[in-house]
């Protein structure tokens, strides 16, 4: 996959380049660019924001240098070897971090790990000139997208969080493919809690079942601290999800 990210303040992302995404890099399974939004101004002090009509508090990003940014980040997907130009003409994803977006989630993580391509526009200030949008969407399919209910102080934290999501789906990116199979939101629940040695630990003891060497009564429990987690912290993820789907993953049969 090739993921394209625009943000005045590149060095936020060079923790991507680091760890499971690093080496995914290094291994040709994700390949990763950062542009600078202010490469794409011509005055000396490479202004990228400006007063908002109709006023109010803050400044709000110029949209001349983010059309120069996208065209260029076009420019290069299509270069990466035809980056999803297969044989129909394809556009690519923008997303664009903004906690006015639909909210992110483990199902918009695996439908975007599906794209040959991702582009991410961070947005600082009050936001950006929304004619940006308007004229990003004859080129591309674009997405505002939230983290969730509260704000940040722009888009690059947020990308960081969904490139993680998203390039830990990536096709030999994780190691053990089941570590995705049994993790929180894979089957609609959250995680059941983990243990490992020393069996008693400052008079906490591991619950005996994990002991028992009954594979059965081992995946029962665990399908019952999901339920009773989600039911505790995330009581809305119960509302209308399926509940015969539960305990089908992998190790909760
Ligand atoms: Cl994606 N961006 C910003 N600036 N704030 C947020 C957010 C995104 N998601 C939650 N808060």
């Amino acid at each position: 996959m090739r993921i394209d990210v625009v943000s005045i303040f590149p060095e936020y992302l060079a923790p991507l380049r680091l760890s499971l995404l690093g080496r995914a890099q290094e291994d040709g399974l994700l390949s990763l660019a950062v542009h600078d939004l202010r490469d794409f101004t011509f005055d000396r002090h490479r202004t990228v924001d400006d007063t908002p009509y109709g006023g109010g508090a803050g400044m709000v990003m110029k949209p001349e240098p983010w059309a120069l940014a996208l065209e260029r980040v076009l420019e290069e997907q299509l270069a990466h070897d035809g980056a999803g130009l297969g044989p129909a003409p394809r556009r690519p994803v923008l997303v664009v971090p903004s906690p006015a977006g639909e909210v992110f989630t483990q199902a918009m993580a695996y439908e975007l790990a599906e794209q040959p391509t991702l582009a991410f526009a961070c947005g600082r200030y009050e936001g950006i000139d929304e004619r940006v949008l308007e004229w990003a969407g004859e080129h591309f399919d674009v997405r505002p997208v939230s983290l969730g209910d509260y704000v940040l102080n722009g888009g690059e934290v947020a990308v960081m969080a969904m490139v993680e999501a998203v390039g830990r789906l990536l096709p030999g990116v994780v190691g053990n493919p089941e570590s995705l199979v049994e993790e929180s939101h894979a089957d609609g629940l959250l995680e059941y809690p983990v243990y490992t040695k020393p069996a008693s630990w400052r008079g906490h003891d591991v619950p005996d079942v994990l002991l028992s060497g009954n594979h059965g009564k081992i995946a029962s429990w665990r399908l019952e601290q999901q339920l009773r987690r989600t039911a505790a912290r995330r009581p809305e993820l119960l509302d209308g999800a399926d509940a015969s789907s539960y305990g089908k993953s992998e190790r909760a049969v």
